[in-house]
């Protein structure tokens, strides 16, 4: 079986700083978190900007550029930055990084979705900046917006800035507008699917539903023509990690999308997620992949071709 890449999530938009204490905020915190996310064993790092003030999702790309230079200075590790941005973003914003730092990598939401957040309400007693409350609150009548328009248009940054996208695919109907793509010469194999399951919007993290969307994306592209790794947003991400590791995808942990090592236990650390990874991949007999390993699994353009 192929080396596992891990991707570490390291702070995202949907989890807000009130969730956890352990959540990285300014550029110094995300880029360092980064850093021993990689240390741990994380091939990829996956990169979304904070307000250093009060963690509000930024896509101010001078956030980007101190995370970004900083773990290169101290790293190898592959570097994925979100277009995804948070709800609030447009689809401009959120891709404006590309063409700037043209990474490695980037992410590519396949379509649109609820993508609600408002069930976090409850969990939190007392809220660290004013922000929060209304921005879960507001997701419960929001739509994360990926119109084939969109869908269109990351396509083209991305094939200009030689960025390999991580292919963010929620729903079955995801594969079928990645079809759409392939079909149209839009987008071109070999592909790179990661399966987002547990966003209240989207699929769920069931094992039959992963095997579904396995062999779904068998069917359309073809087993030689793509990789895939699984998200399992929430209570779900250690064990459909585990079922990846078994079956031969890949696995992306992080704070971004979960922020519990066990449960009712707080992860202290992206680092430490990554680790509960690196030690179930020993268990299974799976090796797990450096950057390097990852740069050649995935075809990626290399670490001297990114424009930052
Ligand atoms: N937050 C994840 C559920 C993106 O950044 O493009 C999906 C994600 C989206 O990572
Ligand atoms: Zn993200």
């Amino acid at each position: 079986m192929e080396k596992l890449i891990i991707t570490a999530a390291i702070s995202g938009a949907a989890t807000v700083p009130s969730l956890t204490p352990y959540l990285p905020i300014t550029p110094k915190q995300i880029a360092e978190s980064a850093i021993e996310a990689a240390e741990a064993g994380a091939a990829i790092v996956h990169i979304h900007a904070r307000r250093p003030e009060d963690g509000y999702p930024s896509s101010d790309p001078e956030h980007f550029r101190q995370i970004l230079t900083r773990i290169k200075k101290k790293s190898d590790v592959v570097i994925c930055i979100t277009t995804g941005g948070s709800v609030l973003m447009t689809i401009e914003e959120r891709a404006a990084t590309v063409p700037i730092f043209k990474p490695e990598m980037c992410s590519f939401n396949l379509g649109s979705i609820n993508f609600a957040l408002h069930t976090s309400l409850p969990v939190i007693k007392e809220f660290r900046f004013p922000w929060e409350k209304e921005y879960l609150e507001m997701s419960k009548d929001f739509i994360f917006k990926n119109t084939f328009k969109d869908l269109e248009y990351l396509c083209a940054i991305t094939k200009e800035n030689q960025a390999k996208p991580e292919l963010e695919i929620y729903d079955v109907g995801h594969l079928y507008n990645l079809d759409y793509l392939v079909e149209r010469k839009m987008m071109t194999p070999p592909l790179h699917l990661q399966f987002v399951m547990g966003v209240l919007g989207g699929i769920r993290g069931t094992p039959e539903d992963l095997a579904y969307l396995k062999t779904k994306a068998e069917v359309l592209f073809g087993k030689e023509n793509f990789t895939w790794s699984v998200i399992g947003v929430g209570a779900a991400e250690i064990n459909l990690s585990t079922m990846a590791i078994h079956m031969g995808g890949h696995v992306r942990v992080g704070l971004e999308d979960n922020i519990f090592i066990k449960k009712g236990v707080l992860a202290k650390s992206n680092a430490e997620l990554v680790e509960k990874v690196v030690h179930l991949a020993e268990v299974l007999n799976r090796e797990v992949a450096d950057p390097d390993d990852a740069r050649t699994i995935l075809g990626l353009k290399g670490k001297d071709k990114v424009g930052f």
